[in-house]
């Protein structure tokens, strides 16, 4: 991985594994975006997952449509390491009263449930909405975990879900739960 502190944060439980690092250096099946409701790209992962997979993947993007908070739509990877993309859209951080709780699960439920009906294997995933839509860390890797568990506990197609902190706050919030 390019991030030096890749190294550091790895931790495992059973098939949930926690590695620190750029998402998009990944050699997994499908890596997750948080994009926006455009889907048109934007900064943070999604500026960085458009850039390392190329120009290719905006003009799929362009065929989709938008995407609402909670949903998860699924594009090839292009350049990238991983083989696809699956591009959700995370709640923006009002205070927790706007449904932010349930639409986060969605979009990991969504992203799971896409992952499966295209037989994808392994997957990574970033901490949605953890960046500039400005989700408390601790309240949001804890539905991370809670529903990803919910979803591998009911379904077996998955070998393995991968949550790729960025910042030792996040690395933290994650091994906790662990
Ligand atoms: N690999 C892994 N995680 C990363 C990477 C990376 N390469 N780059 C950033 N992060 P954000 P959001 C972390 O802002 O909060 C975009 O403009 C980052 O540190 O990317 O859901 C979209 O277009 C943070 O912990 O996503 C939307 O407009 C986490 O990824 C909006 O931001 C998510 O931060 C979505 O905001």
């Amino acid at each position: 991985m390019k991030n030096p502190a890749a190294k550091t944060c790895p931790e495992r439980s059973g098939r949930i594994d926690i590695v620190r690092g750029d998402i998009t250096t990944l050699d997994v099946d499908a890596i997750v975006n948080a994009a926006n409701t455009t889907l048109l790209g934007g900064g943070g992962v999604d500026g960085a997952i458009h850039r390392a997979a190329g120009r290719k993947l905006l003009a799929e993007c362009r065929t989709l449509g938008s995407c609402q908070p909670g949903e998860a739509k699924i594009t090839r990877g292009y350049d990238l390491p991983a083989r696809f993309v699956i591009h959700t859209v995370g709640p923006f951080w009002t205070g927790g009263k706007r449904g932010e709780p349930q639409i986060l699960a969605n979009c990991y439920r969504n992203s799971l449930q896409l992952a499966v009906e295209n037989r994808i294997k392994t997957i990574a995933f970033p901490a949605i909405s953890c960046g500039a839509y400005r989700y408390p860390i601790r309240e949001a890797t804890q539905i991370a975990l809670e529903t990803t568990r919910e979803f591998l506990a009911t379904k077996d197609k998955i070998d393995k879900v991968i949550f790729v902190p960025w910042s030792e706050d996040l690395c933290e919030a994650y091994r906790q739960l662990l």
